[in-house]
């Protein structure tokens, strides 16, 4: 397949652009470099040392004989460039991950929420809107995430994207349907990918595209089979307040002799996936698309969930890491339960990587090679979700 991979210099889309490529796809990675751009906004890099766009590419040539292309397009702003390199290259699929992706960054303050809202809609409307224009019968695979379902279960696990439901006709009847699941977000980010379900669904039924929504889990690790085969194909790696996320701050925490930061009582279940089952999962999704006419398509992209703390627990006892209860950022549940439906993948052929202590360990060596590049005072999480919440960790003492 001819691929387009929206995003494609991101944490999930490098891995997937060379994984797919792997797989003798034509692959075109559109980014506007945005990710790089953030870094040098807040101050921070990747713990691994990235090389350009460029630079990786030519190294990916150099080691696997394929090509993959780079286009440097913004997608969210430049609607008419973004159109026409489709209507030049017609790909047979587009992936996209063209988002800002961080919960804490889309909270920081007024600039970036509405930064954060424009890019994301923006981006996967046009994505849509050009899909019609052209009249190209691309199938769209999206990255969402499992926060458009928020985070509890209510006695029952929750199901991928569609809720059945029995409303009671006026005549007294019972009639049955599947909804989309009651959206339920836990920041703007989050809210941005409740916001591009009901773009999809509008668009699946107007005018018949075919789009699978991937709602996808928290990510850990770094390397896939791909990015470990050459030093410049590492993948990035986010260890700050704003981008990194749990685990993998965790395990970077333990590796610089750094108090593992739970928020809270870490009471909070979440889901999560390996980054190597999250670019399978991908491939398994190119693979099974939606008939022109059907509904979106939508995957949980998750194989396991585990609570915050007992993650910062098996860290502290693997490492011998301290643990800091922290009072948290975030507006969030103190404690929740979750469970989850992850049947699609699994009857597709997913085999989950677990949370097995191998792969942990793997994690720390890496951080523990680039550790000299880490700066300390970037680690603590310093986005409030309001203003009230802001005063109280500014105060805690
Ligand atoms: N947390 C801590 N300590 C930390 C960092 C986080 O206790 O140092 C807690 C947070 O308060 C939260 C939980 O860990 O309760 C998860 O936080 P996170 O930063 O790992 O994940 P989140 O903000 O939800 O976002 C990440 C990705 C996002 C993706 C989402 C999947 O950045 O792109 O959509 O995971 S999910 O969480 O399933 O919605």
């Amino acid at each position: 397949m001819k691929i387009a991979v929206l995003g494609g210099d991101g944490f999930v889309g490098w891995p997937t652009s060379l994984h797919l490529s792997d797989r003798g796809h034509e692959v075109h990675i559109l980014d506007n470099l945005s990710r790089r751009w953030i870094d040098t906004e807040l101050g921070v890099q990747s713990l691994t040392p990235m090389d350009s766009i460029q630079e990786r590419t030519r190294i990916w040539k150099q080691e696997s004989g394929r090509t993959i292309r780079f286009h440097l397009i913004d997608v969210a702003r430049d609607y008419e460039v973004f159109k026409a390199w489709l209507a030049e290259h017609r790909p047979d699929a587009i992936v996209h991950f063209a988002e800002q992706r961080a919960a804490p960054y889309s909270m920081k303050s007024a600039r970036h929420k509405n930064y954060t809202v424009s890019n994301n809609v923006n981006a996967t409307h046009h994505v849509l809107n050009a899909l019609v224009e052209l009249d190209l019968d691309a199938h769209l695979v999206h990255l969402g995430t499992m926060g458009v379902y928020g985070y509890s279960t209510v006695g029952a696990a929750i199901p991928e994207g569609y809720l059945p439901v029995g409303i009671e006709t006026m005549a007294g009847e019972t009639v049955r349907q599947e909804i989309l699941y009651p959206a339920n977000p836990g920041s703007i980010y989050h809210m941005t990918k409740c916001l591009d379900q009901l773009l999809f669904q509008f668009y699946a039924k107007n005018d018949g595209l075919r789009i699978t929504d991937l709602h996808q889990g928290i990510v850990w690790g770094t390397n896939t089979d791909q990015t470990s085969r050459h030093v410049q194909l590492i993948n990035r790696f986010d260890y700050d307040g704003d981008y990194g996320t749990v685990l993998n701050r965790f395990l970077i925490q333990a590796a610089i002799g750094y108090p593992l930061t739970v928020h809270g009582t870490g009471g909070q279940t979440r889901a999560f996936i390996h980054i190597q089952d999250s670019v399978r999962c991908i491939e398994l999704a190119l693979k099974s698309p939606p008939q022109r006419g059907e509904r979106v398509k939508v995957f949980n992209q998750m194989t396991e969930t585990h609570r915050v703390r007992d993650l910062a627990e098996l860290v502290a006892k693997m490492t011998g890491a301290k643990i800091a209860w922290l009072p948290n950022p975030r507006k969030e549940a103190p404690e929740n339960d979750l469970v989850v439906t992850n049947d699609g993948f699994l009857d597709l052929g997913l085999e989950p990587i677990t949370l097995a202590e191998g792969l942990l360990s793997e994690v720390v060596d890496v951080a523990r090679k680039y550790a000299y590049r880490v700066d300390r005072s970037r680690v603590p999480a310093v986005s409030a979700w309001t203003k009230e919440i802001a005063k109280e960790v500014e105060t805690d003492p």
